[in-house]
Formats: C-alpha cells, sequence, structure tokens
C-alpha cells in the first residue's frame, strides 16, 4: 500500500481488492538453483469507487516502486469483504428498506436482520453495465444468535449502488408470510443431542511424517509449495515425487479458478441468483481462519494467508491452510494361500486444506496426496441452503420445501481447476482415451474383446469434450520425450468423478458468463495471462471471456507446456435433510499415476507397527 500511495495512486475513494505475489515467469522458476532469488513483485487490483475504475498495478517490493499501472475500463473487480459489511449497514439504514419491513412485515427495528451481498449480475440493462451493484438478500433471525436463514424476506430486494453505499432502490414482488418455524444446529441450541459417541483419538507419538520449511513440504517422496490468494484460496505449486534419486516433476500449479452457482427458479425473486464464488466474492478472502474452528483430527500443521483490507492494510486470516496426515484403509494386500501369510499395508494419505464460507454456504477444498503416487482434489460442500419463502399450501415446481413455508430452489455448483501440467518437465501432451467394444470377428470369435483407444489431442478445439460413460473416457497427460520401462511416454491419468451439464439454457445470462460450463475438459498451451475459466472480471460482465475466448484461436496443444483445465458440476437438488445444516456432499477427481513409474511406487512401504494387547481381540484391516 504505501508504495502504491507514494506514487500518487490512492485516493480516498480507493479499495485494495486484491494483492498476491505476481509470481515470477516460468523458466526463471525453472531455472532456479536456491541462489539468486527473482525479483520480488506484488500484483495488486484496485477499484476507485469515485471514479468507478479499475486499475491493475504491478509493484517491486525490492525496489519500492510501481512497476506498472493500467486501468482497465468497464468492468468490475470482485466484491470486498469490507464492501459486504458496508452494504449491510446500507441496507439497514436505509429509509425506503425500513419502510418495506414495516409494510410487509410490521418490522420496525432493524437489529434481527441480515443482508447478504449477492452479485448483481448482468441482463444488459444500462444499469448493469455502467454501476457497480449488488441485490442483496435479506433474512430475519428471531434472536441475536439465531439462524436467519429460516425466516427469508422473500418479496423484498434492494438495490445497492457499491460506489456510492447507498441503496438506490427496493423492489418489491409482493408479500410472503415468513416461514412459521425456526431452526438451528448451533450446538447450544440442539436439545438432545445424542449421548452414545465414545471419544476417538489420534495420537502420533511421534510426530508427524512430513518436514516444513515456511511454505514448502515435504512428505514422504512428495515435495510442493503451498500459495495462497484472495481469489483462488489455497494453490499448490512445484509438486513433485521421488523416484529412487530423482525428484521427478508433476504438476507447476494447480487451483480453483472459477466456480458458479446458478439456481433454477424463474419466479422474479429469485431469477437472478447466481454466484461466481471465486471471481466475484474471492474463494481466499472468505477463507476461514481455522483457529476459530478445524475439526481435523492428529497433527495438525496450519499455514496462515497474508491478504489486504479494502483499504490496503494487511489482513491476517490465521490458519487459512491446515495440513494433517490421514490413515486411509488399506494400501495394498495380498494373502499367498500356499504361504498362509498375508502382506497387508495400511495408506497414509497428506491432506492439506482450506475451508471458505461465502454467505449461507461453505466449501472445503481438499488436496490428498497418497504413497502410491495418486493426487486427489475434493470440495466438500455444505453450508446452509439458499433458502426462500413460499405460500401456505404452496408446493414449488423450481425447487423442494425443506420445511413448512421453506423452500430451496434447484441449483448447481460448476467448479473449474487449473492442472498446469510439468510432467518430467514441460514438454507435455494430452491424450484422450476412450474404451471401444470389439465387433465380432475372426479376430474377436467370442465376442469378448474391448480395447483403449487413445487419441493424442493435436488443438484447443480439438480437446474440448464432455464425460462420456459409453467409453469411460478419462484423459492421460503423457511427456512423449520420456519413455518408461516399457517404452512407453510417461504420463499420469485424469479420472474424473461426478459430474453434470448445465440444465439452464444456452440463453441464459450467466451460462454467457461462465463459458467454462460449455465443456468439461479443455487444454490449452500456457499462457501466464490466462488464468481464470471465466476471465480476469467475471463480475457485471456481459461474458464470453476465459476459456470461451483463448481456445477461439485453436492453438496447437501437442508437445508442449499443456495446461489442462476441468469443469465439473454437481446437480442439487436440495431435500428436507439438508435443512437447517446441510450434511456434506463430495465431488473432485483424481490423477493416478500411470506409466510415471515403473511399478507401484508403494511397494516399499513397510507394515505398520502395530501395539496390540490380548484384550483388543482380533486384527481388521
Ligand atoms: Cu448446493
Amino acid at each position: 500500500m504505501s508504495i502504491l500511495k507514494a506514487a500518487g495512486k490512492v485516493t480516498p475513494t480507493t479499495r485494495f481488492v486484491s494483492v498476491s505475489l505476481q509470481e515470477p515467469p516460468k523458466d526463471l522458476v525453472h531455472a532456479f538453483t536456491g541462489l539468486n532469488l527473482p525479483a520480488r513483485q506484488a500484483f495488486a487490483v484496485l477499484f476507485d469507487n469515485a471514479a468507478n475504475a479499475c486499475h491493475e498495478a504491478v509493484v517491486s517490493i525490492d525496489r519500492g516502486i510501481v512497476e506498472s499501472w493500467c486501468h482497465i475500463p468497464g468492468v468490475q473487480p470482485m466484491m470486498t469483504v469490507d464492501e459486504q459489511v458496508e452494504c449491510e449497514a446500507a441496507v439497514l439504514a436505509s429509509e425506503a428498506f425500513r419502510d418495506s419491513l414495516v409494510r410487509h412485515y410490521g418490522i420496525h427495528d432493524t437489529k434481527l436482520v441480515m443482508v447478504d451481498i449477492w452479485s448483481a449480475g448482468n441482463y444488459g440493462s444500462e444499469e448493469d453495465c455502467a454501476h457497480r451493484l449488488a441485490r442483496p438478500l435479506c433474512f430475519l433471525r428471531c434472536d441475536p444468535t439465531d439462524n436467519g436463514y429460516a425466516r427469508p424476506l422473500e418479496g423484498i430486494r434492494p438495490v445497492v449502488d457499491l460506489n456510492s453505499m447507498q441503496v438506490i432502490r427496493v423492489e418489491e414482488h409482493g408479500h410472503w408470510p415468513l416461514p412459521p418455524g425456526a431452526c438451528n444446529y448451533a450446538a447450544d441450541r440442539v436439545a438432545d443431542q445424542r449421548q452414545d459417541i465414545k471419544p476417538l483419538e489420534i495420537t502420533q507419538a511421534d510426530g508427524p511424517s512430513f518436514v516444513v520449511e515456511g511454505y514448502q513440504v515435504a512428505w514422504q517422496n512428495w515435495k510442493f509449495v503451498i500459495g495462497f490468494n484472495a481469489r483462488e484460496g489455497l494453490t499448490l505449486h512445484h509438486l513433485r515425487y521421488r523416484d529412487g534419486n530423482e525428484d521427478r516433476s508433476i504438476l507447476y500449479r494447480a487451483s480453483l479458478t472459477e466456480m458458479v452457482v446458478p439456481y433454477g427458479d424463474p419466479t422474479e425473486t429469485q431469477r437472478r441468483k447466481n454466484a461466481f464464488d471465486v471471481g466475484e466474492y474471492g474463494m481466499g478472502m472468505c477463507a476461514n481462519s481455522l483457529e476459530l474452528g478445524c475439526d481435523c483430527l492428529g497433527f495438525i500443521r496450519y499455514f496462515d494467508a497474508h491478504l489486504t483490507t479494502s483499504r490496503g492494510e494487511p489482513l491476517l486470516v490465521k490458519n487459512a491452510v491446515c495440513m494433517h496426515e490421514e490413515d486411509f484403509g488399506i494400501l495394498w494386500k495380498h494373502t499367498d494361500r500356499r504361504l498362509g501369510k498375508p502382506e497387508v499395508r495400511r495408506s497414509r494419505r497428506l491432506v492439506v486444506s482450506s475451508v471458505s464460507t461465502v454467505e449461507n454456504y461453505e466449501y472445503g477444498f481438499f488436496w490428498y496426496l497418497y504413497q502410491d503416487g495418486n493426487i486427489q482434489f475434493e470440495v466438500k460442500l455444505t453450508g446452509i441452503l439458499s433458502l426462500g419463502a413460499v405460500q401456505p399450501g404452496e408446493t414449488p415446481k423450481y425447487g423442494a420445501l425443506v420445511a413448512p413455508q421453506l423452500y430451496a430452489p434447484n441449483h448447481q455448483h460448476f467448479f473449474n481447476v487449473r492442472l498446469d501440467f510439468d510432467l518430467d518437465g514441460s514438454n507435455n501432451s494430452v491424450q484422450q482415451v476412450d474404451v471401444v467394444p470389439g465387433e465380432r470377428s475372426p479376430e474377436n470369435a467370442f465376442a469378448n474383446a474391448f480395447h483403449t483407444q487413445a487419441t493424442t489431442l493435436s488443438t484447443e478445439c480439438a480437446a474440448q469434450a464432455h464425460l462420456s460413460l459409453e467409453t469411460a473416457r478419462s484423459w492421460k497427460i503423457i511427456n512423449p520425450g520420456r519413455l518408461n520401462a516399457v517404452d512407453q511416454p510417461v504420463g499420469y491419468r485424469f479420472l474424473p468423478g461426478d459430474n453434470s451439464v448445465p440444465f439452464a439454457s444456452p440463453h441464459a445470462s450467466w451460462r454467457k458468463r461462465a463459458g467454462f460450463v460449455e465443456h468439461h475438459v479443455w487444454v490449452t498451451p500456457f499462457h501466464p495471462e490466462e488464468r481464470f475459466a471465466a476471465g480476469e472480471y467475471p463480475n457485471q460482465s456481459s461474458g464470453g471471456d476465459g476459456l470461451v475466448r483463448w481456445t477461439a484461436a485453436d492453438r496447437p496443444i501437442e508437445a508442449t507446456d499443456v495446461v489442462f483445465w476441468y469443469t465439473f458440476g454437481h446437480t442439487h437438488l436440495p431435500r428436507p435433510e439438508d435443512y437447517p445444516v446441510m450434511p456434506t456432499a463430495y465431488i473432485g477427481f483424481l490423477l493416478k499415476p500411470a506409466g510415471f513409474f515403473a511399478r507401484n511406487p508403494a511397494n516399499d512401504v513397510p507394515p505398520s507397527a502395530r501395539k496390540q494387547s490380548a484384550a483388543e481381540g482380533g486384527c481388521c484391516h
């Protein structure tokens, strides 16, 4: 902040949207020997509310100067946490809003009203294009610590200009009574909690198996660097696996680049609901400090995140990232019946995670590293549904009742993860692998055949694909310049998990802004400025940016530095059991070595030491 201030770039109405590490050029990182540190630079996005103007700055920390300063016309960067707080205060102070509250609900005192900022999107109006807007949703608590989401103020929709921080107007769409029931989930408010859970203790008397130096981690054969920024949250860098005497690179960088939650109810109070939780809210900015609550068991190592307030002051998110080891059942087993001797190994995985709260919803982001070279990413969806009120006796068509007169609209969550591979270096290709049933033929006389067909993807357009259950489609990232023990290019297989297609029409405004949902898989040649699947500034954008725009050039992607982008969607059809708080739903993907190693890399895992007393009885893995 001080460097930008000294350079005269900061006005009293400037917001610091984000300040993050300007990551050094890849070739510098690849050539880094540990001696000459690259120049230390920060990348800042600033927004001046008075001028309604966005600027990007690159600042040299070493030299104390602003190296570049660039006006980005016509964009709205993501909303800051400060704006969330100020927006709520502005709505609660608004005469028009208070007047609506009295007329609709007879509420004179606003202290139990909750106002959640919601992004406004862009539906083509002059207002959507020219103002920095929010369209908050409002709720009413029964008392100051109640779960207010149980009582939506359905008919009232304030529209807020975030530049003036004023309510422009309050839209009223009819009258809905408050749902009759309250419902809470807090420990001090749930009566009759179950009594039959005995403690489950995980102890690691000798400490954990990982070694940490700053943000660099070594765990068994794995090495990587943990990163964190306001927009993406947790990032992994320079992921390597030690194979014999060689640290072999797998991923240069991995991150969640965007996500969107479109809602499927066309009624007036609900139809604008969609949220780009990365590009509009900032997944890192919404990260929990796990100092306040982390439920991992065992030896936990935390990492802090260093962000800024919207006024440029340092903002420390203590314990934003949690790392620990978990037992994960059987790693492998075989009993040779002739020897009567089982060989079994327990699987240990390293878990690196963070959790973000985006108003009502929670997202947990979990990277798992396994001893056999597997890399898994899992999103955990929990928190509270976005709820609305319905009329007494009404059964909603576009959602589900979760309690009397309270419903949750159908919706989807689409995530996009960017995997910048460096598989034994950056000369990589991607293959689409389809399983093909064999035709009956002299060669296939018993008609039992099937085989894989690997298509090396040559251009960006050829790479765009959906999952295919019919062909058990998977993908393989290979290094054509390095052969394995059986003379095949070394590779890692990409195995998708659950997925979905978008159910909103292609004409839906949000789909234009979220072009990344058009294909599950995209492959691009590395470009340092291609970072976010929906582009740099999806908030209130008119769309067409990001993957859709870049890949229109149909660049070659074979035997080059490739980036693999994966879009995965969770279709959420709510149920009463998701209320008042949702049991976690899981979605993600798996990367599995496929000819990367010469054999099972976990062959060398020793049997686990077991101290077992006679009283403990039998052994079961
Ligand atoms: Cu959901």
